[in-house]
Parts: structure tokens; sequence; C-alpha cells
């Protein structure tokens, strides 16, 4: 699948044939081509960067951005091994993050090339009735095969969403979403060092299928930022005292998503309803992300590392996860293995188990120190005193005598650690006796 921004230009070129209007990306990267002279003015803000997506572009038609969404389906893969079929804009799932500033005028062409009637609504965004894109009630549905246009004047700066507002249930299940960034016309601080933006999601994909499933309810088992799992996904860099902004959306069908920064402090400094002045703000290291909500948060990347970033939800870090197992707490694995085996592989006992096809383990990679025993919703944030341009690094390499090892005997000596003993302190109080119950004769007590 098309994971870089060149490739969403051959997307582009596509869509502007659709259009007939030579559409063209303005929001330039490194490396892209510029923009037509004189369609874009010089940007007043850091580009944003959605790890493991991108962004929409646009043409200037008489000072108003144009754009292009073309809904359809997509072969998306979440990570190595795990594709689904899904339901994505401009060939990407979850779509384009769309990116312009305060002030802007926006025409929104959208165009259907999905089975089924689909409308774009513009989440939090104050936009005409007419263009909130409920279908029904705002607009009717866009039939499968046409257009329509939205026109949107963007009088708010801030991180929102969009996402189809028709059979919500099943087209946000199949994936059609994605970030609306509007940066301030005059912004009120200078802008952050490294600006990124991720949507959170779930998915219901049984192994083996290749289509999600819009009917579960609960019990999702792929669940994405960007709609990548790990380890699909791509890390963020910063180099050691850069400011950080991470806009985090969720669109999760059911699920409120604690996103946990380690090694850092970070703040709250807006959500997708405006800014939070800074009185308001309090430190935090997990920021909870209801459904159907952003949250910005902000800090200073200090201290250099490879630091997980990711939802603490446990079972949002497992990549299809199988449930409704039996407690195998205090088994004997190996016994049990072997017992599976036998039961799977007749004759002479090998193992007959194939893997199934398109699936991927419930977790983890290979990592510096081993496996790493994460999966799903989890990415990494590398710190380092320096970068080359900004190219994920290698494994941190961390300073001799700052990784944990194992204790040598001259520091258990050193330290009076006596391994024959478990420390008083950590010991379970002794359970009292229950005093007798009200009314009651005999005696009943703990021993
Ligand atoms: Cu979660």
């Amino acid at each position: 699948m098309p994971t870089t921004r060149r490739d969403f230009l051959g997307a582009g070129t596509l869509a502007a044939g659709l259009l007939g209007c030579g559409l063209r990306p303005a929001v330039a990267a490194p490396g892209d081509a510029p923009a037509p002279a004189g369609a874009a003015e010089p940007p007043p803000h850091r580009p944003v960067v959605t790890p493991d997506g991108a962004t929409l572009g646009h043409r200037l038609v008489d000072g108003v951005k144009v754009m292009h969404l073309v809904a359809e389906e997509v072969d998306h893969e979440f990570a190595p091994g795990l594709v689904a079929r899904c339901w994505g804009y401009n060939g990407r799932v979850h779509g384009p993050t769309i990116e312009a500033v305060e002030g802007d005028r926006l025409r929104v062409y959208v165009t259907n090339r999905l089975p089924a009637p689909t409308t774009v609504h513009w989440h939090g965004l104050h936009v005409a009735n007419g263009f909130d894109g409920v279908s029904g009630l705002t607009q009717p549905a866009i039939p499968p095969g046409a257009t329509f246009l939205y026109e949107l004047t963007l009088t708010q700066h801030g991180t929102f969403m969009y996402h189809s507002h028709h059979d919500e249930m099943v087209q946000m299940a199949m994936g059609l979403m994605g970030m609306f960034v509007v940066h301030p016309r005059r912004p009120a601080s200078p802008p952050p060092d490294r600006d990124y933006a991720y949507l959170l999601s779930e998915w219901a994909v049984d192994a083996g299928l290749r289509r999600p499933d819009p009917n579960e309810m609960s019990d999702f088992n792929v669940l994405t930022f960007n709609g990548r799992v790990f380890p699909g996904t791509t890390p963020m860099v910063a180099r050691r005292g850069e400011r950080v902004r991470i806009r985090i959306g969720n669109l999760s069908a059911t699920d409120h998503h604690p996103i946990h920064v380690h090694g850092h402090s970070v703040e709250v400094v807006a959500t997708d309803g405006g800014d939070i002045p800074a009185a308001g703000r309090w430190p935090e290291t997990t920021v909870l992300v209801p459904t159907g909500s952003v949250r910005v948060l902000e800090f200073v990347a200090d201290h250099p590392g490879d630091w997980a970033v990711h939802c603490h939800m446990t079972h949002h870090t497992m990549n299809q996860m199988g449930h409704g197992l039996p407690n195998l707490i205090g088994t004997d694995a190996a016994a049990f293995d072997a017992a599976v085996r036998r039961h799977l592989a007749p004759g002479d006992g090998a193992a007959a188990v194939e893997p199934l096809p398109n699936a991927i383990p419930m977790l983890g990679a290979v990592g510096p120190h081993g496996y790493v025993h994460m999966g799903g919703m989890f990415t990494i944030l590398k710190v380092r005193d320096a970068l080359i341009g900004d190219a994920a690094p290698g494994w941190y390499e961390a300073p001799p005598g700052t990784t944990a090892a194992p204790a040598t005997a001259e520091a258990l000596a050193r330290d009076g650690i006596d391994l024959r003993v478990v420390p008083a302190p950590d010991r379970p109080p002794a359970p009292k006796p229950a005093p007798p119950p009200p009314g009651h004769g005999h005696h009943h007590g703990g021993g």
C-alpha cells in the first residue's frame, strides 16, 4: 500500500483527472515538488506530521483552497502480514490529514466510489448547518458515483477530525475518517518543534479473513495509531530539548484510550473544543482520549532514549487476541503445549499446525534487548541529542551502567541484600480473626 507522500501525489493526479481541474498538492514536504508559483502563501506554521499517514494537497482558486476527497475501497496493511480490504479516502486508511490556516476558505469535493452512499462530517468545526454532513438531517447522502461539494470557512484554529456520518457504525468501522488541523492565523506562541497527529481507531479483523467486521460491538482485536499496529507503527523523533506536540483524535467505535507517554510529563493544551488556558492545565503522564474527542498534549523532550507511547489498556496493546480462553495462569505450559500438539497432530506427533493466512502474532517484535511484548496501540518516541534529518535513528544505546541487568554478587553484598530473606515490610499482614457476627452463638474465626 502507498505509505509515502510521493505515492499520494499519484493519487492526487488521479483525482485531478476525475475532477478535470488539475489538483496539485501545495502543502510541500521535504523533497516534494514545490507548489505552483504564486499559488501558496508562505505558511506561518510548521506542517503537522501524521506518522504512517499523509497530508491532503490543495490548489488555490481565487483565494479558496480547493481539495478533493475520494471515498473508496482500500487494501490496507495494519502491519506486515495483516492486510484488510477497508474503506478510506484517496487510497489511504485513514484519509489524509487536512491542514489549513484559520480564516481559510475551503471547497472540499467529495467523490463517492464506495458501493454505498456516504457523507463527510467535519467534527468540531463550526460550519454552515447544511455542510455538517449528517445524512438525512442536513443533506442527502452522496450516492455511489456522485461528487458533492462542501464549502467551509475556518473560523477556528485547533485540531479536529472528519468522518462519514452516514451508516456510521459500518462506515467508521471500515475506516472512513481522518484528522483536520487548522493552524492559528496569528499564533499566540511559537510553534512547537515537533507537531504530530494521530487518529485512534479500533477494528474487528478475524484471523484469516480480509474484511473488518462492522457488527462487532466490544471485542475489537486490531487497535490502531493512524491505522497501524505495532510493530508496524513508525516512531516519532525529537531532539533533546525540543517542544513536542502530539494531537490525538479518537474515533473508535466504543473505546476510550488512555495514552501513556513514558519518561516525560505532559500537559493537555487543547481539545477539539479549543485551547485550554495555561492556568487550566495540569501535569499528566497518561491522557484519556474519549471516543469522539481530541486531546492535544505538549511536553519538552528532555530525556534521551527510546520511550514507549501506548494505550494503557493492556488488551489494546495486543493484536488479534483470542478471547474466551480458559485461565492458564499457573498451568505447566510445556506439558500443556505437548498435550495440545498430540491433539492437533495425529500420527507421528510432529507439529502440523499451519500458520493462519493474513494474521499477525498477538504481540511483539524483536527489540534490542529481546522480544518486545507489545502490539496494537503502541509506538516509540525516539529522543536523541542529535538526529540526522527526521529519520528514525536505530535503537537507543544507553550509557554504561544505566540499563537494568542481573545484580552482581558485589552489589548484593554491598547493599546487604540476602536472597534467602523476604524483606519484612513486604509481607502481607497476618489476617486477624473475624469477630463473631452479632447474635451468633457459635465460634467462627480465622485460626
Ligand atoms: Cu486503548
